[in-house]
């Protein structure tokens, strides 16, 4: 009799060790009894972002206090640069990964397999447009230099191209967008429509460093010196672009992303520059993740 109840405990004992690494075979907490990986543990609860003060950082601060599900979530702000390579190492380990993106960039290009999360609170907004703001007074200061600004116009295409090839390559953007201008001679010379030569005229664009905006400003700059002025452009944070745009510090910024990305800084200036409208249409920001997540809006992401 003894000896059957210890032979039973012997198999219990085995049926446990079973029974246990059966439950417990996974290591990854974040993989479900279903073996359905909870992506919001995977991430940690934090979106991958970029500088501090960035528009996209703004509005994902907004997105986590307007989104119930994004409860106990934090994002990580540091630098695009760091965010990329977080993206590149999540990409190549297949792993799950939230990143603040945005068109233009070479993100898409390099990886086309991503997508951005719906927003059904549109806290990211819809499509957005690339604006030439102008200090007041140069349009009579320099109608020139004005008109030149104001008939700048691209496509998101043209933009991407030189950031991806800047990053491709490793060569300065200010370097591909000279050779981009060079290349595009028939576009370049319709923003350079019924503008007098600008007789060495200076005129200072302010731009922030992000590569789009060193993209778009070295264009203008390379496009602008082929007919006489002298271009320089001036790299600052984008709250001290709009400022010194008001203050008529500089002459000009292509860098405004709107109507939302750049509220808060446009709102805050706005009686004190001149809008000459889009340069740009078909730019957009949001959450964006790798497809082989099986998500496709910021409410499947759950709340810690
Ligand atoms: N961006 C790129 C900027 C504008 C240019 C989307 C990172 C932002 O302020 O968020």
């Amino acid at each position: 009799m003894m000896k059957k109840v210890k032979g039973l405990g012997f198999i219990l004992s085995i049926l446990a060790v079973f029974l246990l690494a059966a439950c417990g075979g996974s290591d990854d907490e974040s993989t479900g009894e279903d073996g359905e990986t909870n992506y919001s543990e995977a991430v940690d609860h934090t979106i991958i972002g970029i500088e501090p003060g960035a528009g996209i950082s703004v509005a994902t601060e907004n997105a986590l206090e307007e989104y119930e599900n994004l409860d106990g979530w934090d994002v990580e702000l540091s630098s695009t640069g760091a965010m990329m390579s977080e993206l590149g190492t999540a990409i190549e380990n297949e792993e799950p990964i939230v990143i603040t993106g945005w068109n233009p960039h070479w993100m898409f290009a390099l990886y086309p397999d991503m997508k951005y999360l719906e927003d059904p609170q549109e806290i990211y907004g819809g499509e957005e447009t690339l604006n030439s703001l102008a200090r007041l007074g140069l349009e009579d200061d320099n109608p020139d230099a004005y008109q030149f600004i104001d008939q700048f116009e691209w496509e998101v295409e043209d933009m991407e191209e030189i950031m991806y090839e800047a990053e491709e390559t490793g060569e300065d953007i200010e370097n591909v967008a000279v050779q981009w201008v060079e290349d595009n001679q028939d576009r370049v010379d319709a923003w350079a429509e019924g503008v007098n030569d600008g007789n060495g005229a200076e005129i200072e664009l302010a731009s922030t460093p992000w590569d789009s905006e060193r993209a778009s400003s070295n264009v203008v700059k390379a496009a602008m010196e082929q007919h006489g002025f002298e271009v320089t452009v001036t790299e600052v944070d984008v709250a001290v672009v709009f400022e010194s745009v008001a203050s008529g510090d500089v002459d000009a910024t292509l860098a405004a992303w709107l109507p939302l990305t750049h509220s808060e800084f446009y709102e805050a200036n706005q009686d004190n520059f001149e809008d000459l409208g889009p340069n740009l249409e078909g730019a957009r920001i949001g959450l964006v993740v790798p497809e082989y997540m099986d998500i496709d809006s910021i409410e499947d992401l759950e709340a810690n």
